[in-house]
């Protein structure tokens, strides 16, 4: 399995819905709408979507079963990444080689973008369409993914994040909240549009957090993460690769039971932890 090639497969079934769902910019107030697909189009590695889809192959779904879910986390990955580059939080000025949303717009602009992708996230995964029951348990996933118990409440806390005062548990529970909580969503999320049971469910979700972990650590080891909340300032680049691999094979037996049907959900698994960009 290509994990690569997979990704660009999954792009090509999530980006016309997600140009779908967005607002056109031609629309009123152009540039809000403007504001809101900037940083989608061209978007970046579409791996939430990808595990959306490869989570409902995983349960013997077809992959698109998960498409509201997968346009969803998207969108709301948007809105994080959008907030995260504001001048009061991470401060950046480029992201994926663009300007980011403030610096391209404006910083009020910037702000509403991302309130209003974070509102589109659940009018798509929420529309009366298909079997609501479980749409409304994906949007649920989702919405506990992105509030103060788990994305939000861990950039609080990785905002006032002092190294000299942090051990390896504090650092995986921020990891944890910021990073490893939407994975886990996008996965359990994809797999609960695909129908899957209770039992898969809670192993999917186990494995959406180890591999949610093994990404961020991955992160931190491209970036050679010196500063902030990284395990490889904490305890060094070998034991933070170690700590990874270990996650990397506790996800990977988690999906022992689901067989080959969970091949593309093991690939972009690999693929979390031993990627370089
Ligand atoms: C919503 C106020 C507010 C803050 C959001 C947690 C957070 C704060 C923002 C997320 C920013 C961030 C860098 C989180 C860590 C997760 C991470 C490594 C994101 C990058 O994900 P990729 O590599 O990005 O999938 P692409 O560009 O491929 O979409």
């Amino acid at each position: 399995m290509d994990p690569r090639g997979y990704l660009v497969d999954c792009a090509s079934l999530v980006d016309p819905e997600l140009d779908a769902a967005l607002p056109a910019a031609s629309a009123q107030p152009e540039r809000l709408h403007a504001a809101m697909r900037h940083l989608v189009f061209p978007g970046g590695k579409r791996l939430r979507p990808g595990l959306a889809f490869a989570a409902a192959a995983a349960v013997g779904a077809a992959p698109k079963a998960a498409l509201p879910l997968a346009v969803g986390v998207e969108l709301v990955h948007t809105w994080s990444l959008v907030h995260d580059d504001l001048p009061c939080m991470d401060d950046d000025d480029e992201r994926r080689g663009r300007p980011t949303v403030h610096v391209a717009f404006d910083e009020a602009t910037a702000v509403l973008a991302g309130d209003a992708l974070l509102a589109l996230a659940f009018e798509v995964v929420l529309a009366p369409e298909g079997d609501l029951a479980r749409r409304a348990a994906a949007a649920r996933e989702l919405a506990l993914a992105a509030g103060a118990g788990a994305l939000v409440g861990g950039q609080v806390n990785d905002l006032a994040f002092d190294r000299a005062c942090a051990n390896v548990a504090l650092v995986e529970s921020i990891h944890w909240r910021k990073t490893a909580a939407l994975i886990s969503a996008a996965i359990v999320g994809g797999a609960t549009l695909g129908g899957a049971s209770e039992q898969q469910t809670e192993r999917l979700r186990a494995f959406g957090g180890r591999i949610g972990v093994a990404f961020q650590i991955a992160d931190d080891l491209i970036d050679a993460g010196e500063d902030g909340c990284s395990l490889v300032a904490l305890v060094g680049e070998e034991a933070a690769r170690a700590r990874g691999e270990e996650l990397l094979e506790q996800a990977l037996a988690d999906l022992a039971p689901f067989g080959s049907r969970a091949d593309a959900l093991r690939g972009l698994g690999l693929f979390a932890l031993r990627r370089k960009e």
